[in-house]
């Protein structure tokens, strides 16, 4: 007969029994959603359920980092978790828990802060610039921030790990981290991919549409949030940056704005550019930014209605919680007790 290992059991967990690849992916609550992060990122994960297991944590550990409003953190993350599910990432479907709530991730992270070194996280490019945003409070969180996020990664032996192209060097640091330990200990660390979805979308920031729409540049009106009220959406893109031209033509580079409100028109509308220079024929600048500022408000009316309507349901949310990460803790139990046995700790 044969012998049924940890391993064996692991894989045919993630892959065979579910018959199903494993994502994984961190999300800050302290990052409200926006027009871009929606178009680029939330509205493809809900699509990925059927095809992969889908892990997705709120990163409450790594978002005091930075220092945070209590009550603020806390109103934040049943915000996140309700726009998620808004958005169609169905807790039924995907495991959607806080990070805090499972204490594997604290336990991991330690163990591999002491195989990650010192100048591997000085080189870290988020750990440089929240540095110097953060000059009064630098602190051994900030710095050894990958470690914990390599942590959240292995231990769900995920295949993938979608992520912005500014969380690259973090994923290629955990594959490092997860090298090295292997190379001591045997196979323990599946080795991830960062998934970096071809963003058929690069929404731009409407008052810069030479920058992408951004959180960091929400105070400038360039920025749309799924949460925003209808009447604000519509007055962003009344106040849209266009050009001194007037036909509605698709040019990325000599058309920015014009071409960026194109592309959210044609997004949440299905047409095509062809068909969208036909429709403003003869029609100025202001008809497309109406269009378009009314196409963003359908698209997101339900998700907003029903994130509202989520986050005054307390009790679900937090069963969903609950269930999260009673689900993540199972998984991420099994690998750190692996981790525990191959370092030397004893096991009661
Ligand atoms: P920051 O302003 O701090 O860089 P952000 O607004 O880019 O943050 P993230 O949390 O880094 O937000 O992004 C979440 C996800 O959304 C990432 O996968 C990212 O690639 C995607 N995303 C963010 N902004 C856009 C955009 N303008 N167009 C397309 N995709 C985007
Ligand atoms: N560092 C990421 C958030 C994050 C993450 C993760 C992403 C924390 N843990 C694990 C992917 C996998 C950020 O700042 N966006």
């Amino acid at each position: 007969m044969n012998k049924i290992t940890n391993e064996t059991i692991n894989k045919a967990e993630s892959e065979a029994v579910s018959g199903k690849k494993t994502i994984l992916s961190g999300i800050q609550p302290t990052g409200v959603a926006t027009l871009g992060s929606y178009l680029g990122a939330l509205r493809n994960w809900a699509a990925l359920a059927d095809t992969y297991s889908c892990y997705y944590s709120i990163v409450d550990m790594h978002a005091i980092t930075v220092r945070q409003v209590p009550a603020e953190l806390r109103r934040l993350q049943y915000e996140q978790l309700a726009v998620l599910i808004a958005c169609g990432i169905d807790p039924d479907k995907n495991v959607l828990f806080v990070q805090s709530h499972v204490p594997a991730h604290a336990q991991l992270a330690w163990v591999l802060n002491c195989y990650t070194m010192f100048g591997e996280l000085s080189r870290m490019t988020q750990f440089k610039d929240k540095s110097s945003k953060n000059a009064d409070n630098i602190n051994a969180g900030l710095f050894s921030y990958p470690a914990l996020q390599a942590a959240d990664i292995l231990l769900y032996r995920p295949d993938l790990v979608p992520v912005g192209a500014d969380q690259k060097q973090h994923v290629e640091l955990t594959r490092d981290i997860a090298v090295r330990f292997n190379g001591i200990y045997g196979d323990v660390f599946k080795l991830p991919e960062p998934y970096i979805p071809k963003v058929g979308a690069k929404i731009m920031d409407l008052q810069k549409p030479t920058s992408k729409m951004s959180k960091s540049e929400i105070d400038n009106g360039g920025c749309v949030l799924i949460m925003d009220k209808p009447e604000d959406i519509m007055r962003s893109f009344k106040r849209a940056v266009t050009d001194s031209e007037t036909s509605v033509r698709y040019d990325a580079k000599n058309k920015p704005g014009v071409s960026n409100l194109m592309q959210i028109y044609s997004v949440c509308s299905g047409k095509d550019f062809g068909a969208i220079e036909k429709e403003f024929e003869g029609k100025g600048y202001g008809e497309l930014k109406t269009r378009a500022g009314e196409a963003v408000i359908e698209l997101f009316r339900p998700i907003r209605e029903e994130a509202a309507r989520l986050i005054g349901d307390r009790a679900y949310l937090q069963a969903v919680m609950k269930d999260g990460a009673k689900k993540a803790s199972f998984t991420a139990n099994k690998t750190l007790s692996k981790v525990y046995k191959k370092i030397g700790f004893i096991e009661l």
